[in-house]
């Protein structure tokens, strides 16, 4: 199952605009099923989230074992589906 991060909360001004929308919508328009893992204010600066994004950035794809942290990337890592 592909899981990808998001903020569980963010201002009015970027509700929208956080970059994790971009691969919900791809996953969406393909029917691929994912997770979202949501992160509470602070999750972001926990170690083993920064191990995955070192930046504490959303979005985070990942898919067994398989990590992606620009999104551009993860519509190219389905390419054949998308
Ligand atoms: N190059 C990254 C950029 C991701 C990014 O800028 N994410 C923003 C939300 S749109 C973020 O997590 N900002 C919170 C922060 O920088 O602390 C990508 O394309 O995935």
């Amino acid at each position: 199952m592909i899981t990808i991060s998001a903020f569980e909360w963010v201002p009015d001004f970027a509700q929208g605009q956080v970059r994790d929308l971009r691969a919900r919508w791809a996953l969406e328009e393909a029917g691929l099923p994912y997770h979202a893992r949501l992160l509470a204010m602070g999750d972001q600066d926990k170690p083993e989230y920064r191990a995955l994004q070192p930046f504490g950035q959303v979005p985070v794809f990942e898919e067994n074992g398989f990590v992606l942290f620009r999104i551009r990337r993860h519509c190219a890592a389905h390419r054949r589906t998308l």
